[in-house]
């Protein structure tokens, strides 16, 4: 679609992207269809294009994600619905060990549920920094599973982060209009987070990790 290419321009394409997701989940909150892998996996896919803005320091976490993501995409040959995964972790007693496919799942969900906390907390004032508002979004949402070490290089690579002005520049979005795309993916988001969750909880797996 003309104007709406990824690279140039991703908010809009993510929140679409994301939309679809949540409008089949709650669609299908009776009917009881499983989410498949394929079109979650393109949806996040998407996301990792946001880190194309945010420079130099956030390779490694760019890395991370991908890599999480890339194995969930690799099972989507071999598994068709996000409940395969963890039903074969489970009966394999793999949930959390690492590199398995229901680790990676949680990690990637804490990334999609960082980046709506991230949009909160931008949208939340005009004067708060990108550096304060991804400080934050990552001190409630990542940093209480991350290790001491990467909770120290992440909060030194908060000072790497572009401003507020240079972000919505490679967004191509201006104040009016990255609030309205910004709000689409964190109301789009919630259900898909929520999905992922009640895939751990309803099989008595804590989410402490
Ligand atoms: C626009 C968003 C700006 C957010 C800025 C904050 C970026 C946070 C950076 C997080 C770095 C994570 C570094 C490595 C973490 C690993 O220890 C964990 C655990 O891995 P495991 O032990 O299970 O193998 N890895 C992760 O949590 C995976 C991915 C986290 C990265 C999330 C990024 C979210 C997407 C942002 C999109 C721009």
């Amino acid at each position: 679609e003309q104007g709406k290419e990824l690279i140039n321009k991703p908010l809009p394409l993510i929140a679409d992207a994301f939309e679809e997701l949540s409008k089949f989940l709650l669609r299908n909150n009776t009917q009881k269809e499983d989410l498949r892998l394929v079109p979650f996996t393109d949806a996040c896919s998407l996301v990792s294009v946001l880190f194309n803005c945010l420079g130099i320091a956030f390779k490694f976490a760019e890395m991370e994600y991908c890599a999480k993501v890339r194995g969930l995409v690799e099972a989507s040959k071999q598994y068709e619905t996000l409940e395969n995964i963890l039903d074969h972790d489970v009966e394999n007693d793999t949930v959390r060990k690492p590199g398995s496919l229901s680790r990676n799942l949680r990690r990637v969900r804490q990334g999609l549920d960082l980046i709506r906390a991230l949009f909160e907390q931008f949208l939340s004032a005009d004067e708060c920094s990108l550096r304060e508002a991804a400080s934050s979004a990552y001190a409630q949402v990542c940093a209480p599973y991350h290790t001491w070490a990467v909770r120290t290089a992440v909060f030194a690579g908060m000072y790497a982060l572009p401003s507020r002005e240079q972000l919505l520049l490679k967004l191509n979005e201006t104040d009016q209009t990255v609030e309205k795309e910004m709000r689409r993916y964190m109301k789009a988001s919630i259900p898909v987070i929520e999905y992922i969750d009640k895939l751990y909880i309803s099989r008595n797996i804590t989410l402490d990790w």
